[in-house]
C-alpha cells in the first residue's frame, strides 16, 4: 500500500481583513470562488495533499481572521507553522501597508523562517493602486519571494502554494542533511579518539 504522505507541513495565511485569504484557500484547496463576503471568525483549515518531485506532501493550511477582535485566538495559531503566506490586497494600499504589522506578528508569535508575499486580487488593473515594482521592493528588503494573484481568476494560486511549499521542504532537507553531517563529524571525532587510545 503507497504511505499516505512523504511530508506533512502547517501553513497559515494572514493578512488585513478582506484581502482574500479564504479565497485562496478555498480556489486551491476546492477549486472554487464565490464573490460573497463572509469574514472568517477565528481560525479555519483546509487540507490538500501536493507531488513536489515525486514525493507526497499532505499540507494543512490554516486560515487564520484578518478582523482586529480575533487577534488574540489567531495568534495561537502561528506556533508550529512550516511556512507563512502573508496576503495584502492590490486594490487597497492599507493592506499593503500594513504588511509589516503582519510581520512583527510572526516575529511574536513563532521563528518560522519560511514567509511569502502574496498581492492578491491582480485581476482589474484599473483598481490596481498598489505597484508591483513597490511590491518588489518590499519583497526584496524583507528577504520574501513575492507572487501577485487572483482566487477570482485563479492566477497564481497553484504557484504560489507550490513556491512556499517547496521553500518549507528544502528548509526540512537542509536541516536533515546538517543534522546527518553534524553526526558523521561526531563519529569521526569519537572513532578517531579511540584509534588514538588504540596507539598508546
Ligand atoms: N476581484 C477579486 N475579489 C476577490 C478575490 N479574492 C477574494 N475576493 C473577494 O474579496 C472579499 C473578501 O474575501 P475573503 O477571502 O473572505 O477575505 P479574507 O481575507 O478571508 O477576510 P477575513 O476572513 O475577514 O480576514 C470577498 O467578497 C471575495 O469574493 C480576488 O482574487 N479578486
Ligand atoms: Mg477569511
Amino acid at each position: 500500500m503507497s504511505k499516505e504522505y512523504d511530508h506533512l507541513f502547517k501553513l497559515l495565511i494572514i493578512g488585513d481583513s478582506g484581502v482574500g485569504k479564504s479565497s485562496l484557500l478555498l480556489r486551491f484547496a476546492d477549486n472554487t470562488f464565490s464573490g460573497n463576503y463572509i469574514s472568517t471568525i477565528g481560525v479555519d483549515f483546509k487540507i490538500r495533499t501536493i507531488i513536489i518531485d515525486n514525493e507526497k506532501v499532505k499540507l494543512q493550511i490554516w486560515d487564520t481572521a484578518g478582523q482586529e477582535r480575533f487577534r488574540t485566538i489567531t495568534s495561537t495559531y502561528y506556533r508550529g507553522a512550516h511556512g507563512v503566506i502573508v496576503v495584502y490586497d492590490v486594490t487597497n494600499g492599507d493592506s499593503f501597508h500594513n504588511i509589516s504589522r503582519w510581520l512583527s506578528e510572526i516575529e511574536n508569535n513563532c521563528e518560522v523562517e519560511n514567509r511569502i508575499l502574496v498581492g492578491n486580487k491582480n485581476d482589474d488593473p484599473s483598481s490596481k493602486v498598489v505597484l508591483t515594482k513597490d511590491a518588489q521592493g518590499v519583497a526584496q528588503l524583507m528577504n520574501m519571494p513575492l507572487f501577485e494573484t487572483s482566487a477570482k481568476e485563479n492566477i497564481n494560486v497553484e504557484e504560489m502554494f507550490n513556491a512556499i511549499t517547496r521553500m518549507v521542504l528544502k528548509s526540512k532537507k537542509d536541516q536533515l542533511s546538517k543534522q546527518s553531517n553534524d553526526n558523521a563529524i561526531k563519529v569521526t571525532k569519537s572513532s578517531g579518539h579511540k584509534s588514538r587510545k588504540k596507539c598508546c
